[in-house]
């Protein structure tokens, strides 16, 4: 018989029932959490890096295994968890019926065989474990396509799936959000003269400050060199540019240190826009508006933000050294 491991859960009341599911299935190589009751499962799941099968009693006192899969289903944990039902008795075909409907995957009558049951665990737990490899190397698939590796943050082809999000939101919503364009200045300079391992570390360093200068909702994105995009939900110009110029005062307090010991005060520009849900603004529109204020942020003699101009709303000063 092929080797298999993997972590199941067996929810019983009845003690002798539970310690002989857990012996038979421990005997099988597979590692057994046993609960005595709905509840009792419920917050051991939540104690669980991942679950291959859970065996699960239908007439229990308190919850019964039903309530228990509704309960799962509600909080959406239903599609990654394979559920096997044990019933005692005919009479439960009503039960039956609405757990395999719930998307229990398999059910066993009591008394049953212990090798019938280690066999149809097994089967369970293989195919919950493939599963598992399949999902985990779509997520690592897909970060790779939406991350930038030097620095962490989403890359340019995410920023436009988030932004066409986030538009429809303002629409439906008629809720503010911003965007803003960020570039840092006069990179060129800092890979000329402390090289382009420096300025990759610096990079870094901008990504970290803008990290940590947003909120939970809000998103950013290296959308080219040395060129970043934010987008702030549920932010007009005026909180974006109050945000911005947290990031600022953040980053003056942090100068490039270099591997050579020399500092560096970092200094960016940026433009800010925000979708003006009255009209039929265009995602395209609120970048371009967002790059032209940035424009003017570096004509005005850069390290400072400028805002979009479409707007009659009272917009705090923005000046900076
Ligand atoms: P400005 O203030 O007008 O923005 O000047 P700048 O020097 O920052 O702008 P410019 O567009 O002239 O130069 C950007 C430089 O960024 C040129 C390019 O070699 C460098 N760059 C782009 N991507 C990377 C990267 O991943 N790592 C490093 N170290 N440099 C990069
Ligand atoms: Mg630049
Ligand atoms: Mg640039």
């Amino acid at each position: 018989m092929p080797d298999t491991s993997g972590t199941v859960v067996v929810v019983d009341d009845d003690d002798a029932t539970r310690a002989l599911i857990a012996r038979w299935l421990e005997k099988a190589g597979l590692t057994v959490v046993t609960a005595s009751s709905g509840a009792d499962a419920l917050a051991k799941l939540d104690g669980l890096d991942f679950v291959h099968c859970m065996v699960l009693d239908v007439m229990m006192p308190g919850m019964t295994g039903v309530e228990v899969l509704q309960t799962l289903d509600a909080e959406g944990r239903l599609g990654q968890l394979h559920v096997m039902m044990l019933t005692a008795h005919a009479t439960d075909d009503q039960d039956l019926v609405r757990a395999m409907e719930l998307g229990a995957s398999d059910y066993m009558v009591k008394p049953f065989s212990g090798p019938v049951l280690v066999a149809r665990v097994k089967a369970i737990v293989t195919r919950a474990e493939r599963a598992r490899i399949a999902s985990e190397r779509l997520r690592a698939a897909e970060q790779h396509a939406t991350i930038d590796p030097l620095t962490g943050l989403y890359n340019r082809r995410n920023f436009e799936r988030v932004l066409h999000e986030a538009a429809s939101r303002a629409r439906r919503h008629k809720a503010p959000c911003a965007v803003v364009m960020l570039d840092i200045d006069h990179f060129k300079s800092i890979n000329d003269t402390l090289g382009h391992t420096e300025g990759d570390r610096v990079l870094v360093l901008i990504a970290e400050v803008i990290r940590q200068s947003l909120r939970g909702e809000d998103h950013a994105f290296r959308y080219g060199g040395e060129e970043f995009a934010l987008l702030l939900p549920g932010a007009d110009r005026h909180n974006a540019t109050i945000a911005i110029e947290r990031m600022r005062t953040a980053l003056a307090r942090r100068p490039h240190l270099a591997k050579s010991g020399v500092t560096r005060a970092i200094t960016f520009s940026a433009g800010v826009a925000a979708v003006d849900t009255s009209t039929d603004f265009t995602e395209s529109g609120v970048v371009d508006a967002a790059d032209r204020a940035l424009y003017r942020a570096k004509h005005a003699g850069r390290n400072r933000t400028e805002v979009d101009a479409a707007s009659d709303e009272v917009l705090p000063r923005v000046s900076s050294a």
